[in-house]
């Protein structure tokens, strides 16, 4: 693909409370983790890495230059990207569920261990994946006012936020109660990136009065205080220029363009 591609040319590196996490974790460790500065599904790996005191080495990639070293590992060139032993791993809800499972010792332990609960913990992180995703995307990249469909994609959007709440503990302020587990830790990236919608699309506009917004609410703010979810997020500001790219719909990256053609996450 090379430097030619229209999206390479971002800012090169982490900022702010994330710089300080890079910096952190530059000690060569047999776990690497290939990531974008930027990119929300490297920040799922991170936060379970994170979460977990995993030991590992962070490398910074630029994902939409595909160096060689990324593809050796990785034949899609997408980050996350995971060198475990020298085996290669990708696939952001993949690697998290692996770490899980190759490192059984390390707390806390992010699914339930009842078969059961952990079988629904899936449906719903699937359900961030295949149905929140692209539907935030939908939103954002859509070029059109209110009423020329805007306002229909922001309700469809609410409603796929809506349906996740409603099956969260009634207490919380976690999805599964009292402990953070994967659920969270797979939408925390973008619920943590819900501020482009005021910047570019008029407004989240969440409804005034409904019983389900305290409830979101309650957990976006447990789980933006935590502080893996802190020490992964740089200075908005550098978000920017990338979130402008998707909110004029001419980002080129896999997602943008699945996107475009009404298709999931790539
Ligand atoms: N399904 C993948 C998606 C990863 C992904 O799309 N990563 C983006 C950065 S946020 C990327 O590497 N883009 C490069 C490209 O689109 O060419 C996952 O869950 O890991």
């Amino acid at each position: 693909m090379g430097n030619d591609h229209p999206d390479a040319k971002l800012y090169p590196h982490a900022t702010g409370a994330a710089a300080k996490m890079v910096k952190a974790h530059q000690k060569e460790e047999s776990l690497k983790l290939y990531s974008g500065w930027f990119c929300p599904f490297v920040q799922r790996v991170l936060l379970v890495l994170l979460e977990k005191k995993i030991p590992f080495q962070y490398i910074e990639v630029n994902p939409y230059d595909k160096p060689a070293s990324l593809l050796a590992l990785n034949p899609r060139g997408l980050v996350p990207t995971l060198s475990y032993a020298n085996k290669p791993l990708y696939e952001s809800t993949v690697i998290c569920e692996f770490l899980e499972d190759a490192y059984p010792s390390s707390t806390p332990h992010l699914l339930p261990s009842d078969p059961y609960l952990k079988a629904k913990s899936r449906i719903w992180i699937d359900f961030v994946t295949s149905r929140i995703i692209p539907s935030f995307h939908r939103f954002l990249q859509f070029q059109g006012g209110e009423s020329s469909g805007l306002s229909k994609l922001r309700e469809e959007f609410l409603g796929k936020v809506k349906e996740f709440t409603l099956e969260m503990d009634k207490n919380g302020p976690y999805f599964l109660g009292e402990e953070v587990s994967l659920v969270d830790l797979v939408l925390a990236p973008w619920a943590v990136r819900f501020w482009v919608f005021d910047h570019y699309k008029g407004g989240l506009k969440l409804p005034v009065g409904e019983e389900w917004v305290g409830r979101w609410k309650k957990w976006v703010s447990a789980v933006e205080k935590r502080e893996s979810v802190v020490s992964t997020t740089s200075e908005r500001e550098y978000y920017l220029p990338i979130y402008q790219r998707y909110a004029d719909d001419v980002a080129q990256s896999e997602l943008a363009k699945a996107t475009r053609e009404g298709k999931g996450v790539p």
